[in-house]
């Protein structure tokens, strides 16, 4: 059992330390699947180890996202957000919604990639091989844990959600966050910090079916605990850090939940994670494994496309809860 230890309490905010599950992918295949189960169940946060992604294509994606992020402004603005993909500073989706976040939004698709390298860095041949290596192995590793979760959930088509990844037309996306140190405003007597943390990127659950995040060694992500508890996540740039979206809620019929979290800027050191978020392809149906379905437990939501939720999620803003939405009467 994984125990929570209450470190430290900041003013009225209660914040706990708690290490979330490591799952080594290493293991045996049925433990595997049944710890990730138990993690989803318990969390919807676990990081893994021993993952495939080999070293070099995590360190030479980090290296042409700190290259990109290190450039003067007016030349990162030169990858301009071409609503939605390109470079964002500042402002979050179209509602409104801010943060001390500087980003680089990328759609997977390799030619896509390749194009949009070209605003975005000198040596676009590199940056573009960089990006499309790191994707094709989060691909493959997001691919994996779904079958995995399948096999320890008893569905007996175990490619039922990795199959949606690896659809030519899957919208997954990929997406290089930067967050610039920013000092704290005030220091209390016993010289403990004040919790100004500025939010880098606000509250919210992930709309996709799997977000695989990697960052470097500087913390800032915390997750919300049901309780209403905010959890730091300890930074380990030797492990990914994978959480449940919207969608695999909503094809577990709830009984993996997407769990809010939220990223704090540094008051030193800047922060950069890279996430992939897996996801279908735009027309494809959102349903339930039957098997997930039964008299004690009927349907939870109404069956949508990808694209549904999607505009649904962009007209809401980030904090907002969407599931709701699609629930049944
Ligand atoms: C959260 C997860 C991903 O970063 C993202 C975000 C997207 C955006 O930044 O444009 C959204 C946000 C995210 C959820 C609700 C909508 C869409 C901003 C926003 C207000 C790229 C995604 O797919 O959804």
């Amino acid at each position: 059992m994984v125990v929570a230890s209450p470190t430290h309490q900041i003013h009225s905010e209660k914040l706990l330390a708690i290490e979330l599950p490591t799952i080594d992918l290493s293991g045996e295949r049925s433990a595997v699947s049944s710890l990730i189960v138990k993690a989803c169940d318990e969390y919807g946060f676990f990081k893994v180890k021993n993952h495939g992604v080999p070293h070099d294509i995590i360190a030479k994606m980090e290296k042409e996202g700190f290259n990109f992020f290190a450039k003067p402004f007016e030349e990162k603005q030169k990858a301009e957000l071409a609503k939605p993909f390109g470079y964002g500073c500042k402002n979050i989706g179209f509602k409104g919604d801010t943060g001390e976040v500087e980003y680089l939004l990328l759609n997977t698709n390799t030619l896509s990639v390749a194009e949009r390298s070209k605003t975005i860095s000198t040596d676009p041949a590199n940056f573009s091989s960089a990006v499309s290596a790191y994707i094709e192995a989060v691909r493959e590793l997001a691919c994996e844990l779904l079958d995995l979760l399948a096999e320890g959930l008893w569905v007996p088509d175990r490619s039922v959600f990795s199959r949606l990844i690896r659809d030519v037309d899957s919208d997954s996306i990929i997406r290089l966050n930067h967050y610039p140190p920013m000092p704290m405003l005030c220091q209390d007597k016993d010289s403990s910090p004040c919790n100004q943390n500025k939010v880098g990127f606000g509250e919210h659950s992930d709309p996709q079916i799997l977000t695989i995040l990697r960052s470097n060694d500087v913390g800032g992500l915390q997750i919300s605990l049901n309780d209403g508890a905010w959890v730091p996540v300890t930074p380990d740039p030797a492990t990914f850090c994978v959480n449940v979206g919207d969608l695999l809620q909503a094809m577990t019929n709830g009984r993996f939940v997407s769990v809010r979290h939220k990223a704090l800027t540094n008051s030193y050191r800047s922060r950069m994670s890279m996430a992939y978020f897996a996801a279908p392809p735009p027309d494809a149906r959102i349903t339930v494994p039957p098997e997930m379905i039964s008299p004690t437990k009927p349907a939870l939501y109404k069956p949508f496309t990808w694209a549904e939720f999607k505009k649904a999620a962009f007209a809401l803003r980030l904090g907002d809860s969407r599931l709701g939405l699609f629930r049944m009467e």
